[in-house]
């Protein structure tokens, strides 16, 4: 019986109206029959009633064409159950009860890439699964809710020669020989998972291999697949792993569990990668990795993706979350985790400039506009609509104060006891705050409120010296933003790691409210409205250097004079607030020029960097993180009404004149002796020197165009590895350079035959600054590799254009918008999950300026207007378009 299509229900699912399941699946045997056009997968399920509800048996399912049922040995009359509206209800069940079915699934047609789907074309391409959120109802009926957890025993079957390779979730159980070329392979997995967690692979993998012991003395056979073709490239990878598992050894006590762990490599995939229990799945954007096709910015991705999907087998699978509103226990929890290894490895300060970056960009704009949503929403309609950057960007801030509430022992004995009381159980953030406070004797329930508030809240500092009372009074009052929503908003702890500085650059001792003992940096917490608090023993008006390390997070708004902000950038010994310093000088020095009026903040900003330039202060990659001002979307976000063609162009005045001062004779010079380190080694200092050359010559090529353009094109003839050679060809391209057509050809060939070099070359063209864009965009829509099946490929084309370059986008005749609501409509007829996300680039639109913001509005009404878009698609334009 085919399920028969309907409108997918539009009642959004709330928190408040969560119910305890009244089914538990204690086993499932699972036996698939696998096919690229057809899969048979027989289904035996283990029931157990909740003894206090009496709700019929009903399981999730979504297109299934079920072939049989049997309840306890018998086959189910028609009369017996009842399939639609995507839930089967069957009569009869009781506790105990065996729950028989047999469905058949489409994987080459399910374009959606959800559930069993292929990867790569028919002939040659393999088979996997894609569970998280809901996708495991589209492989079988089931309760397919988090809280549901059982024990998985999987067997696959299928023709040898077509999939020779055969993977599952858990450890092996047995393989063997079929009739007629087909063989078996069983999984058991000892520990009992929720649905989300299920995975399959089979199809032609090649594989890495290396032997682990875990730190209590468990041998794991580490196996890393990938396409014959991008097996070579998955070594860096796999060091990445065992990086990653010996620091949960070292830092949370967590060890590995099953004797294998498995990895996959896809190029069709919706997001980064999925951490199934044993089995991650990566998109191979997030696996992959060569000096000749992976940028330096792009090996830390792939160490930090597999570092997260591994710290997911304790935060999320291991203890999971009850219900999908707690999504961000597990992602906000696992980011933390995933970004303090990163800082580990890496430089922690760059790591903090990175992430702050990355949370102003990405976070803040959505947090202020009309998808603004708490980190754990009240309701949702389409859940994969909240793996936002608000619930695992702004969750991982939330997990960040309270480790910093608890300092480090303090927050492992917590994390001790969460991950210990919650073993084997679905949790809710309750439970975390709770295990976290009961384990130091400390009541951390108002941090709740973070997780219930939108908004990004705004700290305003003021501060007040008395000369004759040699006392310094810092006032700070907190203002929750315009997109909290209208339910409670008692005050946030907001935690303020602060130092005061003396005007000749040193940190002063801090005495507060008559204590005796003396630090230079300490955490006061914002607990009201509005407190002050006095330092003494100061005698002259200090500059304060405010939440430090961007310890909460808020929008800072602080009436620094432009040399105190300079004083800060020239010498703060917090890498992140140095930095933080020069991007607030930069941001007024950008205002002067919007305004008509260069002044104090261009003037010190430029000082300040000539100083820093000239000198051995800072370090190369710190140093071209403070030459670059905040990015179009942050200067944006500081404006009323919009006009993204002005903000780049001011931003690139503001560059200028920056490049001026330094001179171009000054940038040459460093250039060049940065250039004579060719190297492909990925050490700090060779990474740093290779993100500083770029960043000089692209301040540079604002002087001295056709010069800088000649130096990249040799740059880019000479290059050792990817880092290198993208710079320059993306110099080339927005420097519309006589060189450029060449080199895109060039590295078009050169990389004929790599999906993911291929990738940056869209993308460097869908980002050329200007209406231009528009029509390279249309043209290279047209190219043959282009296509909307591809998620990796649409986000290069399509989602640079819309999201990474404002100025091409946001055209003044509205082309930009008419052009992504077209696509909308074609790409969520094939994959509504990447459709809805690119949707999100209409966000905002209401700040535009007037012309703008109509043309916007017509094509966002217009989707809206259009008949049978997908649950997510629709959500998401009926977010956007708002009340407007
Ligand atoms: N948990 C997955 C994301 C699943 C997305 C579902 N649409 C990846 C991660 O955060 O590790
Ligand atoms: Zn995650």
């Amino acid at each position: 019986m085919q399920a028969i299509s309907e409108q997918k229900a539009s009642a959004p699912i709330r928190l408040v109206d969560y119910r305890a399941p009244a089914w538990q699946v204690e086993s499932v045997e699972l036996d698939f029959d696998l096919g690229i056009d057809a899969s048979e997968l027989s289904a035996r399920l283990l029931l157990r009633r909740d003894p206090g509800q009496d709700a019929p048996l009903r399981l999730d399912g979504e297109n299934l064409q079920l072939l049989s049922i049997a309840l306890d040995g018998t086959q189910l009359p028609a009369t017996a159950y009842r399939y639609a509206g995507n839930v089967l209800e069957v009569d009869g069940a009781r506790d105990g009860s065996v729950l028989e079915t047999r469905v058949r699934l489409r994987p080459a047609a399910n374009t959606a890439l959800e559930g069993l789907y292929l990867s790569g074309p028919r002939e040659t391409g393999f088979l996997l699964t894609q569970c998280e959120a809901e996708g495991f109802r589209h492989i079988t009926f089931f309760p397919d809710r988090p809280d549901v957890q059982s024990r998985y025993t999987v067997t696959l079957r299928a023709d040898r020669a077509r999939f020779p390779v055969l993977l599952a979730g858990g450890n092996p159980d047995g393989a063997g020989e079929l009739e007629g070329g087909r063989h078996w392979a069983r999984f058991v997995d000892p520990h009992p998972k929720p649905s989300y967690l299920f995975a399959l692979v089979a199809g032609h993998l090649e594989v890495i291999e290396r032997d682990y012991v875990t730190a209590d003395g468990r041998p794991v056979q580490l196996k890393i697949w990938a396409e014959a073709d991008a097996i070579g490239r998955c070594h860096y990878a796999m060091d990445a792993l065992e990086r990653s598992m010996r620091w949960d050894e070292q830092a949370y006590g967590r060890n590995y569990d099953l004797d294998v762990f498995h990895v996959v490599a896809t190029h069709d995939f919706n997001m980064g990668a999925m951490e199934n229990k044993g089995l991650n799945i990566f998109n191979a954007k997030c696996l992959l990795a060569d000096p000749d096709s992976t940028t330096d910015d792009e090996y830390r991705h792939v160490e930090a993706v597999v570092a997260h999907e591994y710290f997911h087998n304790w935060s999320g699978n291991r203890v999971t979350c009850r219900d999908w509103f707690q999504l961000s226990l597990k992602e906000g929890l696992t980011v933390f985790r995933e970004q303090s290894f990163s800082a580990d490895m890496n430089s922690a300060s760059l790591k903090r400039i990175e992430d702050v970056a990355l949370l102003r960009r990405a976070q803040f704009p959505e947090d202020a506009g009309p998808l603004a949503h708490p980190v754990r929403p009240a309701q949702y309609s389409e859940i994969n609509n909240f793996y936002t950057a608000t619930v695992y960007e702004k969750g991982s801030e939330l997990v960040r104060m309270l480790a910093g509430a608890l300092g480090q022992e303090g927050f492992r004995r917590g994390m001790d006891r969460y991950f210990d009381r919650n073993d084997g159980h679905a949790a809710t953030l309750e439970d975390f705050l709770a295990a976290l406070g009961e384990a130091n004797d400390t009541d951390l329930t108002p941090y709740l409120a973070w997780y219930g508030q939108a908004g990004t809240p705004r700290l305003k500092a003021r501060g007040h010296h008395d000369a004759t009372r040699r006392e310094y009074t810092l006032t700070l009052i907190q203002h929750p933003s315009g997109t909290a929503g209208t339910g409670a908003r008692a005050p946030l702890p907001i935690p303020v790691k602060l130092a005061l500085f003396a005007r000749n650059g040193d940190m002063l001792p801090l005495h507060m409210d008559g204590q005796t003992s003396v630090c230079h940096e300490l955490v006061v917490v914002l607990d009201q409205h509005e407190r002050s608090f006095v330092f003494t023993g100061i005698a002259d008006a200090p500059v304060a250097s405010l939440l430090r390390g961007f310890s909460a997070p808020v929008i800072l708004e602080c009436d620094y004079m432009p040399d105190e902000l300079a004083l800060l950038l020239a010498h703060d010994v917090d890498g992140f607030n140095r930095w933080e310093a020069g991007q607030q000088l930069a941001a007024r020095a950008y205002e002067e020029l919007r305004d008509g009026s260069p002044g104090d903040s261009l003037h010190a900003w430029c000082d300040a960097l000539q100083q820093l330039f000239g000198g051995t202060a800072v370090d190369d990659a710190l140093l071209a993180d403070l030459l670059t001002p905040p990015g179009e979307v942050e200067l944006a976000e500081r404006e009323t009404a919009i006009d993204p063609q002005r903000i780049h162009d001011l931003r690139q005045d503001l560059q200028r004149r920056l490049a001026e001062r330094l001179g171009a004779d000054a940038l040459r010079q460093r250039y060049n002796a940065l250039a004579g380190h060719t190297s492909i080694a990925l050490d700090a200092s060779s990474q740093a020197r290779r993100r500083l050359k770029r960043r000089v010559l692209e301040l540079l090529n604002l002087l001295d165009n056709r010069g800088a353009c000649e130096l990249a094109a040799i740059q880019y003839r000479d290059a050792p590895g990817m880092t290198d050679r993208l710079a320059a060809l993306a110099l080339m391209v927005h420097g519309r350079a006589a060189q450029a057509e060449a080199a895109l050809l060039d590295f078009r060939q050169r990389y004929a035959g790599n999906a993911l070099a291929l990738d940056k070359w869209f993308a460097v063209q869908a980002q050329l600054p200007g209406e231009s864009a528009l029509d390279r965009v249309l043209a290279l829509e047209a190219d043959p590799a282009f296509t909307l099946k591809n998620p990796n490929r649409v986000q290069a084309l399509l989602g640079s254009f819309v999201r990474s370059n404002p100025s091409g986008f946001h055209r003044t005749d509205g082309a930009g918008y008419r052009l992504l609501a077209e696509r909308l409509v074609a790409l969520d007829a094939l994959n509504p999950q990447v459709a809805a996300r690119l949707a999100t680039a209409f966000n905002g639109w209401q700040r535009l300026e007037p012309l703008r913001r109509a043309s916007a509005r017509e094509a966002i009404a217009g989707l809206e207007q259009h008949a049978g878009l997908s649950r997510n698609l629709a959500e998401i334009i009926g977010s956007v378009l708002g009340g407007h």
